[in-house]
């Protein structure tokens, strides 16, 4: 498995593959089932069948070298397959930056968004090919394959920000993004 350069690190270049995701030179790729999402869909027990019935991959993380260090600027490229778990469609588990530091999403391919929640305000931004949302400190943040194709965006963000998970488990993300009847539609997260 490739991994994370040593610092101090040297200038360099890094090819983005868009039609495959991938990086090179790269780091680590994370892969996540829909087991790893448990407690993210409002529908558990449909979440539940789905574990238990294949355990689908959501997403996929794959890593340039620069390691989640500060000072650093690490850079990572998502790609989230298409798919609903009882309409709710395919997402991150979303998390908060611990050390509150703002990020960027470029998108790749395919159609997508992000939920941002500060605990109180909640937000969409349509991301498509060519699109960046900006996420301010202090905002969660979690990714929706909204299309029927690969989603795939590049998220460059501070090496010190961190991934805080348990809180979006305890405070929820606001919004819900589902498709009803081929229709997409944000419900209140707790509706
Ligand atoms: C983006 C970045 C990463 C993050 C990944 C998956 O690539 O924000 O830091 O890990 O999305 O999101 P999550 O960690 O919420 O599963
Ligand atoms: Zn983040």
């Amino acid at each position: 498995m490739s991994d994370y350069a040593k610092p101090p690190i040297s200038p360099g270049l890094i090819s983005l593959d868009v039609s495959t995701g991938s990086l090179l030179p790269s780091g680590p790729t994370l892969t996540r089932r829909l087991s790893d999402l448990q407690g993210c869909f409002k529908n558990m027990e449909a979440w539940q069948q789905e574990v238990n019935n294949g355990n689908p991959i959501v997403y996929q993380v794959v890593s340039s070298v620069v390691p989640e260090i500060p000072r650093e600027l690490p850079q990572s490229v998502t790609t989230i397959f298409p798919g609903s778990c009882d309409g709710e469609l395919y997402m991150t588990k979303g998390h908060q930056h611990p050390d509150p530091q703002g990020e960027i999403y470029y998108g790749l391919a395919g159609t997508g968004g992000i939920i941002m929640f500060d605990g109180k305000q909640t937000s969409w931004i349509d991301i498509t090919p060519g699109k960046i949302g900006y996420i301010p400190p202090g905002w969660a943040h979690r990714s929706i394959n909204t299309g029927t194709s690969e989603y795939k965006f590049l998220a460059v963000y501070p090496g010190s920000a961190g991934h805080d998970y348990q809180w979006v488990l305890k405070n929820g993300m606001g919004l819900r993004a589902f498709t009803k009847n081929n229709k997409f539609e944000l419900e209140e997260f707790n509706s």
